[in-house]
């Protein structure tokens, strides 16, 4: 994998890049869109390769390990051969699902044991066993097992949770380096600081992740709840030390404006649920704002869904015939939704690029936090 820096912005840390895998090219910054379970809910592969260009999927191997099972996606040659996508894929590495999602979980030195949430049935996830399953899984990225911690947390469990996420990290990259490439195409992993908000734990994390001299580096333990000031004061300390010349990989991030600022402070990719999840509920990101499409004031405005984005589904539909398809939880409405919400984020990531290469990538960002996030 190589990456490229392209461009540099001269009043911020902003930069453009192109991140090279077996699977193609990815042009950075770049928005991930989410596919959990092998599938970026209610899209087809088609509208993400064609529609909207997503040069980039996310999988989890939290879900995927449960449902369908490893033997299936070892069967199918990979998660590309079982859902058809030809393009990069990068995988979480199911620590943050855990905490999130299964019941009755325990954290111990050699791994987390946790009941699924689909059956109950009881399982173990070390940091060997994970880089084992995103081999299988076979993305092109894999990311280490880290601990995720909560906000607010309190500095010495913060700084225990960390260096044992550091410890972990030394045995997924033991591990993850005896093992080949699953399928014949090459695959990399990515390490995660951690540390919470304290900005001395962010620091020592940084530095340890750095040491690895990994081809990529991410950011984990940010979007739990702190306030986003704060959130932006550690990305710009944990990227004073995080090696300029690899990609800078955010988890979990965010809103439009958090993606923005988080650019400007040398962050190169992002994923985030909002997209989708906000599309099934309504709320839709346009070029002028952002809108709750089940409000009565939509019930008559027959214009575009967000005549600004140059996509099929932002233009063809109506707001008002979108809002008609989401009250009635037609699945219609979930899918056109979903796809705007992603055309719309994938066309401020390739906005942002544009405006970091023309080199007035700061005031248009100023100018767009604000547009962007207004409610209309
Ligand atoms: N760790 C992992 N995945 C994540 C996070 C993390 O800290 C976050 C935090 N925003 C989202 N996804 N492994």
């Amino acid at each position: 994998m190589t990456f490229d820096i392209t461009s540099t912005d001269p009043a911020s840390a902003a930069r453009t890049g192109t991140l090279t895998t077996d699977h193609g090219p990815i042009e950075t910054p770049i928005f991930m869109p989410v596919g959990t379970a092998g599938t970026v809910k209610a899209v087809h592969q088609r509208e993400l390769e064609t529609d909207i260009n997503a040069e980039i999927i996310l999988g989890n191997t939290y879900h995927l390990y449960l449902r369908p099972g490893l033997d299936v996606l070892e069967g199918a040659g990979g998660l590309h051969g079982f859902n058809g996508w030809k393009r990069p894929i990068l995988t979480d590495s199911g620590g943050y699902q855990v905490y999130s999602l299964s019941n009755t979980r325990k954290i111990k030195e050699e791994g987390v044991t946790f009941r699924s949430h689909i059956d109950g049935s009881k399982h173990q996830f070390t940091p060997e066993v994970v880089m084992d399953i995103q081999r299988t899984i076979g993305a092109d990225i894999i990311m280490a097992f880290d601990e995720c911690t909560p906000y607010p947390c309190d500095y010495d469990y913060a700084r225990r949770s960390m260096h044992m996420t550091h410890r972990w990290l030394d045995r997924c990259i033991a591990r993850f380096d005896a093992t080949p490439d699953k399928y014949g195409y090459r695959q990399y992993l990515f390490p995660i600081v951690q540390g919470s908000t304290y900005k001395d734990l962010r620091r020592e994390s940084a530095e340890v992740i750095a040491s690895k001299e990994r081809t990529g580096n991410a950011i984990g333990g940010l979007a739990v709840g702190e306030p986003a000031e704060e959130m932006y004061e550690t990305i710009a300390i944990v990227n004073e030390i995080l090696p300029r010349h690899k990609p800078r990989y955010l988890m979990g991030v965010g809103t439009p404006a958090n993606i923005l600022e988080s650019i400007a402070l040398g962050v190169d990719m992002f994923d985030c649920v909002m997209p989708t999840r906000n599309a099934r509920h309504g709320i839709l990101f346009t070029t002028e704002g952002v809108i709750n499409i089940k409000n009565e004031k939509w019930s008559r405005d027959f214009s575009s869904i967000d005549s600004g984005l140059d996509h099929y589904a932002s233009n063809f539909y109506s707001k008002a015939y979108l809002r008609h398809l989401i009250r009635s939880e037609e699945i219609l409405g979930a899918q056109i939704a979903s796809l705007h919400n992603l055309a719309f984020y994938l066309w401020l990531v390739r906005q942002a690029r544009l405006h970091i290469r023309a080199g007035d990538y700061v005031s248009w960002k100023n100018e767009m936090v604000v547009r962007l996030m207004q409610r209309l």
